[in-house]
């Protein structure tokens, strides 16, 4: 069988900084897409990457006091590549714009289109957003700032060249008219009335500053970076999957990608993108995400409290796809404990715990099926073309919520059939339980195989089946695929459910910004810098070290956690920070009067010191 190609990206990512729930949001749709249409049989290529030739990342580089940009470059790539892993991204392919392979495609595309003779040079004067990478126009004003990054443009005038952008207008009006190239639909009208609107030349070069990739036929400037990053979708793919058959972008980028790429492939004869999906933006419980607010979300920081997963889980099943939506860590973790924890996870959990401990963890023979075990069945066979259909749809979300929905009637199957009283009175109808909920087991597997990629693998391992659950084919979802005497692996956990104060805290956060606090709030904290003069060892602990600080003559005892870390001889004498108002505890016997300052990651504890000598009890601010 024919298989069918599946080109499908994200947008590259500037590297000013490290990726935020917005960037993740993408990313993982496009994720969900891939996965899907790998069980699909599809041959699928999921690219995304960086776009690094930015003067953002110029900026960036000088504010973190690199003075070798590329190597800034790679230290961010490393790490945008690293929350992807975290995150359990399928991508095949992962391009970056300083790579020779990219600027090859550059130089190559540039010189095609120069010598059709759709580039000419010309004097341009206008406002440049350095947050949009574009001059802007009247329009995307408002009260003389750019309406999406809120700054004033800097106006530019200078000699650059110009590709016909205008000569295509007819071509791309007719290309962005057709209703299955842009959705969702409000997005195609948007784009619609901007073209008809009239589509002016762009510019597409600025002045070689040192950073970017040099114009082929004059090197005293470099390329525009929105036409050198669009390009990444033709060099990040061999070239083998062109046209791409979904591009996923963010509304902000929407015009670029609807306008000016279709005319630049117009230009050089490419065939055109065959879809682009457009979604919202993301807010965090109600307000515009921002550093300034601190209410940045960092996906690391989610994946490693509540999984990669449950993160997933929540941004495709609560987020409608493309519109605007919320992020909210409260409902993060309702959706964990009330969905993941107890429809799904507790679902397989008692399933496979009782073949395991009633039937020798050996799928039972069913018998005779009754009404409600073939109800159960068709249930399956007809969820799982269902679920397809909306992620065909580009509607992943109501295919995740038909998933729940089905787990939800294998709760109510399980507890209605009452196994664990029929495994008294009539050993056949419970074998017959046993054997339709373990079916819907295997079946579930696969259908969250796009989703949860790492719990369906979890489940598959359970059910101690061959190979891996991606591996699969979308529509053995339907086929009762585990054969009565199949042993099964031992049932653990699958969702964690959360403690309550993890709710409560949740909770509190939805009146304020997240991280947010006010100068007042600091202040309460009477933070001081002290002189380690002792630190023995504690018997019978094995972590904690009793300190002795001198602070503004005073000496406080406090106990650390600092034993594993550190020795003795390495404090004595450091100056460190001590928050002097805690309230006293007893720790091992011992009054712990105040708290001392430390960094942790995965590599261990690191205490915080100062700069420069100060005097003992100087008060940080
Ligand atoms: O624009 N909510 O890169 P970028 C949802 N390099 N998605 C968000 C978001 C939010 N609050 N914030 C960002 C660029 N995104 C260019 C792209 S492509 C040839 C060049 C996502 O780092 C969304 O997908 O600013 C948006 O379009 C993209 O990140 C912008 O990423």
């Amino acid at each position: 069988m024919q298989m069918s190609k599946f080109y499908i990206t994200t947008p590259i990512y500037y590297i000013n900084d490290v990726p935020h729930i917005g960037h993740a949001y993408t990313t993982i749709v496009a994720d969900v897409l891939a996965r899907w249409h790998r069980l699909m049989g599809d041959d699928v290529f999921f690219l995304t990457g960086l776009d690094e030739n930015s003067a953002k990342t110029v900026q960036a580089a000088k504010e973190r006091g690199f003075e070798d940009m590329q190597k800034y470059a790679d230290r961010m790539a490393e790490n945008w590549r690293k929350v992807w892993r975290v995150l359990n991204i399928s991508n095949d392919g992962f391009i970056r714009t300083t790579e020779d392979r990219h600027k090859k495609t550059v130089k190559d595309f540039f010189t095609k289109i120069y010598e059709k003779g759709d580039v000419y040079k010309g004097e341009y004067e206008g406002r440049y957003c350095e947050g949009c990478e574009a001059f802007l126009t009247e329009s995307d004003l408002v009260d003389g700032k750019c309406s999406l990054h809120k700054k004033v443009p800097k106006i530019v005038k200078e000699e650059n060249y110009f590709f016909k952008l205008s000569k295509y207008q007819g071509k791309i009006l007719k290309y962005v008219k057709n209703p299955s190239v842009i959705l969702p639909s409000s997005r195609r009208s948007e784009t619609l009335s901007f073209v008809k609107g009239g589509l002016r030349d762009t510019s597409i070069s600025r002045p070689n500053a040192g950073w970017g990739i040099p114009v082929p036929v004059d090197p005293k400037n470099v390329v525009w970076v929105w036409f050198d990053a669009l390009l990444n979708y033709i060099s990040g793919a061999d070239g083998r999957y062109w046209p791409a058959d979904l591009h996923i972008v963010g509304k902000d980028i929407l015009r670029f990608h609807c306008t000016l790429w279709p005319g630049m492939l117009l230009s050089t004869g490419y065939e055109l993108p065959k879809k682009f999906l457009v979604h919202g933006f993301l807010t965090v419980d109600g307000q515009k995400m921002s550093k300034s607010l601190g209410n940045v979300i960092d996906p690391v920081y989610l994946s490693e409290k509540y999984s990669a997963d449950a993160v997933k889980y929540f941004l495709i099943r609560d987020i409608p796809l493309g519109e605007d939506g919320d992020f909210s860590e409260r409902v993060l973790i309702t959706r964990l404990n009330d969905e993941l924890a107890d429809i799904l996870g507790n679902l397989i959990h008692r399933v496979l715990t009782f073949i395991y401990s009633k039937f020798n963890g050996k799928v039972p023979k069913p018998g005779e099926l009754d009404k409600r075990d073939r109800e159960l069945l068709h249930l399956i066979e007809s969820t799982s073309p269902s679920v397809g259909n909306h992620i065909e749809e580009l509607n992943p979300g109501a295919g995740l919520r038909e998933i729940i929905k089905l787990a939800k009637s294998g709760n109510k199957y399980f507890n209605d059939s009452q196994p664990w009283q029929s495994i008294k009175e009539d050993p056949k109808r419970c074998a017959a339980t046993l054997y339709v909920s373990a079916q819907l087991v295997r079946s579930l597997a696969i259908m969250l195989a796009p989703y949860l990629p790492s719990a369906s693998e979890r489940i598959w391992v359970s059910l101690n089946l061959p190979g891996s659950v991606h591996e699969q084919r979308w529509d053995s979802a339907i086929e009762p695929g585990l054969k009565p005497g199949h042993k099964i692996g031992e049932p653990e956990p699958l969702f964690e459910k959360l403690p309550s104060k993890t709710l409560t805290e949740g909770k509190k956060s939805k009146n304020q910004a997240p991280n947010t606090i006010t100068e007042q709030d600091f202040s309460k904290l009477d933070i001081r810098i002290g002189k380690i003069l002792g630190a023995e060892p504690i018997p019978k602990s094995k972590k904690l070290l009793k300190l002795s600080i001198d602070v503004v003559g005073e000496h406080r005892t406090i106990v650390a956690g600092l034993a594993e870390h550190y020795s003795s001889e390495e404090l004595v004498g450091k100056q460190v920070a001590v928050v002097l108002n805690m309230k006293p505890v007893q720790l091992m016997s011992i009054k712990s009067e105040g708290m001392l300052l430390a960094a942790e990651d995965k590599g261990g504890i690191s205490i915080l010191t100062v700069d420069k000598p100060v005097k003992s009890g100087a008060k940080v601010r």
